[in-house]
């Protein structure tokens, strides 16, 4: 398999977490989001997006969307699961994996900051307010999640890293860069300590990534 990825892009790295928890090998292609590569005629064959990432599972097959290629490893590869067995409890953790994929990450893609920043004349303080805001509007309601759950441990959901996890850990990396002040979620802060204490984990971080500026 072979993963189009940029070592920032936080939707890259939720598959890099999840091919690493399930142990599989994968190449992977940089394409850098910082010199527009992604807006590249070659790269838009793949991805008629232009966005990050997609999954190469052989040269006829090609998978795009973050989320639809997270529950494709799962069908596919199904041990070590990232859901849980029963359907309640899947439905606990994509509702926290659809807080963060649907109702914080599109807000702060580059695109988005990009039309702030160059058509509506935000500065830099101003685009790290904006960024702040939506983030500190999903982490609270996720706070109040995961306070609300009393079988949960060091993980969003459980005993053992789900998707919620694979979604989550991007996106407090994410909010580090925006400079958002993670010790008032004490819980996202304990899960995200924990995860990066996992080989998995820390083997996906962008710093680690061979195309880490
Ligand atoms: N819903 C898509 C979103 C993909 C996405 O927005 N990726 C970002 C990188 S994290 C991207 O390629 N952004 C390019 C841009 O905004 O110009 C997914 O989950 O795969």
């Amino acid at each position: 398999m072979k993963l189009y990825s940029f070592f920032r892009s936080s939707t890259s790295h939720r598959v890099r977490i999840a091919l690493n928890l399930k142990g599989l090998n994968y190449q992977t292609h940089f394409i850098s989001l910082a010199k527009n590569e992604h807006h590249q005629a070659e790269y838009q064959a793949l991805h008629p997006q232009g966005f990050l990432p997609t999954l190469e599972i052989d040269e006829s097959k090609l998978l795009i969307q973050s989320p639809a290629i997270l529950e494709w490893l799962e069908q596919q590869y199904p041990q070590p699961a990232l859901l849980p067995n029963d359907v309640l409890a899947q439905a606990k953790v994509r509702a926290i994996a659809a807080l963060i994929a649907c109702d914080i990450h599109p807000l702060n893609n580059k695109r988005v900051l990009e039309h702030l920043r160059l058509n509506l004349g935000l500065n830099e303080i101003q685009i790290n307010e904006w960024c702040a805001k939506w983030i500190h509007a999903g982490f609270s309601a996720l706070e109040k999640i995961l306070e609300q759950d009393s079988q949960r441990t060091k993980f969003c959901y459980g005993s053992a890293p789900t998707l919620a996890d694979v979604y989550l850990i991007p996106q407090v990396v994410s909010a580090q860069r925006f400079k958002v002040d993670l010790n008032i979620y004490p819980k996202i802060n304990e899960i995200y300590q924990h995860c990066m204490t996992l080989e998995a984990f820390q083997k996906a971080a962008p710093e680690n990534q061979a195309d880490a500026i």
